[in-house]
């Protein structure tokens, strides 16, 4: 028998944001948080256990991971292994069709193909809330990224009660995102540590919380509606509420570069000029812009006048976690 299988996940964009745990030992975030997954941005990973195999052997894009990423890896194993009763090793090979690490959600795919992949190749039949939850454990992003389209992380009070489902939506199939890649670079405080910064120190953090779980019921039920505008405004308060906290942290820290207020900027013009779009962004630079299919060849045309046609990438609502057995 082979102790093989292979795994494609897509990311997520949070449209409310998950910033902040509660419980990082067990991965439980202080609030709940609702995504859309993206059809443009993946991660395929096969995981092959070997009875024999002396220690875990990973790889992404091709070259051996090292260091924190490597163990970050193992310790994510450990958990299928101590799930299944083994003590075998892996040789994991992951692709990402994801800029890694320029905030446009790779560890959230990589995490979610992990565990679809590790979880079949060890012998787990798991169902997409137990997926769910094993994939928060190696990234909290991750376990949205299990499903197609829209998908609600409730936070939950224990380890049990923490996943992700899908949302139901109408009239949303024309939703698009244009991504802004305004630096692809390798971002410099990971989310991890924005997130510890921020709930240790941001006077403005309890109103975050507070403020988020208010709004991800709002957004599940614009999401339900189709209410396109209200999705868009509630949207970009998450967002800048998000930022806000970490401008309010100790020391305070901001992922915005130049482009990114430049991009912010032309969505409210051209919003203004009735072409209705907002924006999104996460642990980095880049400016997700929410759209419907009609606005983007307008969106495209004054985004791409400043910052080129090869910064952008159209982005439409994507699957969830798909498994193969080889
Ligand atoms: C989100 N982000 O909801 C938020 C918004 C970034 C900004 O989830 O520590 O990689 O592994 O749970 O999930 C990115 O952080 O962090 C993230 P960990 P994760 O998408």
């Amino acid at each position: 028998m082979s102790h093989q299988a292979t795994a494609i996940a897509h990311s997520n964009i949070a449209l409310i944001k998950y910033w902040g745990k509660r419980d990082e030992a067990r991965m439980l975030p202080m609030n709940g948080s609702l995504s859309l997954t993206l059809d443009a941005f993946y991660t395929r990973t096969r995981v092959r256990f070997f009875p024999e195999l002396g220690e875990d052997h990973v790889r992404l894009d091709g070259r051996a991971l090292e260091g924190e990423a490597a163990r970050k890896v193992s310790r994510f194993l450990d958990r299928v292994r101590a799930l299944k009763g083994h003590e075998w090793r892996a040789e994991v090979d992951s692709y990402n069709q994801v800029p890694t690490g320029a905030g446009l959600a790779s560890s959230a795919s990589a995490f979610a193909a992990l565990a679809g992949a590790a979880s079949r190749a060890i012998g787990l039949e798991l169902s997409p809330r137990e997926l769910s939850i094993l994939a928060r454990k190696g990234s909290g992003s991750a376990c949205r990224s299990i499903f197609a389209g829209f998908a609600l992380w409730q936070a939950g009070t224990d380890d049990q009660s923490s996943y992700a489902r899908p949302v139901p939506a109408s009239n949303l199939d024309d939703l698009v995102m244009l991504v802004v890649v305004v630096n692809a670079g390798h971002k410099g405080l990971s989310s991890r540590e924005g997130m510890r910064r921020t709930v240790a120190t941001s006077p403005f953090y309890p109103a975050w919380v507070e403020h988020a779980e208010r709004d991800l019921e709002r957004m599940r039920i614009a999401v339900l509606e189709g209410d396109f505008t209200r999705i868009g405004t509630l949207a970009e308060s998450s967002a800048m509420r998000m930022h806000a906290t970490m401008l309010s942290a100790a020391p305070p820290f901001c992922y915005w570069e130049a482009g990114s207020l430049l991009a912010m900027n032309l969505v409210r013009q051209l919003r203004d000029e009735g072409h209705e779009c907002y924006f999104t962004m996460d642990a980095g630079p880049n400016v997700k812009i929410i759209a419907r299919e009609a606005t983007l060849p307008r969106l495209r045309a004054a985004l791409g006048e400043h910052f080129g046609e090869e910064a952008l990438i159209t982005a439409r609502p994507g699957p969830g976690l798909r498994i193969e057995d080889a």
